[in-house]
């Protein structure tokens, strides 16, 4: 395998967990490198204006922040297959899954991580030290202490803890329901859904240990299915009937409706609802001009989980990636886009479909700005 850029990221980020199992999967030869490094600290961060991995240097040198556009900047080159299905449902879907793993679970991943101080801590801080300049045990709890107050921000306070859990559990079940027919999502592929839910599945739920040995406990199929994102191979022994391609004729499978089901229901629906009024409300007030940095919050976004209010970050980039969704429906024929509806109204996730905030979010030299 030929080294063909350098990605910069850890193995406890949950981010890098995206961009390096797509990597993986296709193929593309890449060093990893920890942001700890000299080069990142002096280089990497002012080429991309701020700290945040995973980064991808390519020559020239070109640098990408962004799990989702390294994907992008890998899917458009003619040489490598698209692992986004071009077939109205499969694509959609992958799409939306996208949406859910970079933003729909970051509750329980930070719950997980960060309220088990006993289990995790020891294996956390030698982590962390590898993300910080000096590698040292103060600069990593410090890093350690700012990250777990941004659980926080993702809605993680005590008097929704056991909802959170509780949903959790359930999810995973149904999680593991479906890795019990399927190695992949949408059958024997990898696609980018697969991808977008391996973020929060991998560095936090999946190798912390307070939430990995719960995961080999309750729901071993989804914890192979985390292994096998990380395998160069298909990694299906399991398997040894399932064609190494999507499921034929656009099917979604009846098991992983039912996890989409649960997630919409759950919460994603009304967060990102919830998010595009207060995003809305919030662009009302300041106006921002085209072309200006979006930051990673603009307010809170109330809602309720099971009953329990919760506030959570309002975060626009959940709708850069929604957006990619919305396109890509407004772009099938009039046969898919009634057949897509359908589909997502027996989810309960038709909503999805139009929510949006009143101003596009766009990347610009490796921001997130508004257009
Ligand atoms: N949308 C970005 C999010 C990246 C991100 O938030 N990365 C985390 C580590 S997993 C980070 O760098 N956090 C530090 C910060 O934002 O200050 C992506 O998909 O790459």
């Amino acid at each position: 395998m030929t080294e063909t850029c350098i990605l910069y990221g850890a193995p406890c980020s949950l981010y890098t967990g995206k961009a390096r199992s797509y990597l993986i999967k296709q193929g593309i030869g890449y060093r990893e490198i920890s942001p700890g490094a000299q080069h990142f600290v002096n280089d990497v961060v002012p080429a991309v204006h701020r700290w945040r991995i995973p980064v991808i240097e390519l020559s020239g040198p070109e640098y990408i922040q962004d799990s989702t556009m390294i994907i992008e900047h890998f899917e458009k080159q003619p040489r490598i297959p698209s692992l986004l299905p071009d077939t109205p449902k499969q694509k959609i879907i992958s799409l939306l899954i996208d949406v859910l793993g970079a933003e729909g679970l970051l509750r329980p991943a930070m719950h997980y991580r960060w309220n088990f101080k006993d289990e995790n801590n020891d294996f956390l801080k030698e982590n962390f030290r590898t993300l910080v300049s000096d590698g040292s045990t103060e600069m990593a709890e410090k890093a350690m202490d700012s990250m777990r107050q941004a659980g926080k921000f993702f809605g993680v306070r005590p008097q929704a803890v056991s909802v959170i859990e509780k949903i959790y559990e359930e999810f995973l079940e149904l999680l593991d329901k479906h890795f019990s027919k399927y190695p992949y999502l949408l059958g024997g592929r990898p696609s980018i859904g697969d991808f977008g839910l391996i973020a929060p599945f991998y560095a936090h739920l999946s190798r912390d240990p307070y939430p990995s040995s719960m995961m080999k406990k309750r729901a071993p199929r989804v914890f192979r299915w985390t292994e096998r994102m990380n395998r160069a191979d298909g990694d299906m022994g399991e398997f040894p009937d399932c064609s190494v391609s999507w499921i034929e004729n656009d099917e979604i499978p009846e098991t992983l409706k039912e996890v989409l089901k649960f997630a919409g229901k759950e919460d994603l629906v009304a967060e990102t609802t919830a998010a595009a009024e207060c995003i809305n409300k919030w662009l009302e007030q300041n106006n921002p001009a085209p072309g200006e940095k979006a930051e990673r919050g603009v307010g809170f976004a109330e809602f309720e989980i099971r009953g329990v209010p919760v506030q959570a970050l309002a975060q626009p980039y959940r709708f850069f990636l929604l957006a990619r969704m919305q396109k890509a429906f407004a772009g099938l024929d009039e046969a898919g886009r009634r057949e897509l509806q359908s589909l997502m109204e027996e989810l309960e996730l038709a909503p999805l479909l139009s929510v949006a905030i009143n101003r596009e979010i766009a990347r610009h030299d490796n921001l997130e700005v508004w257009q």
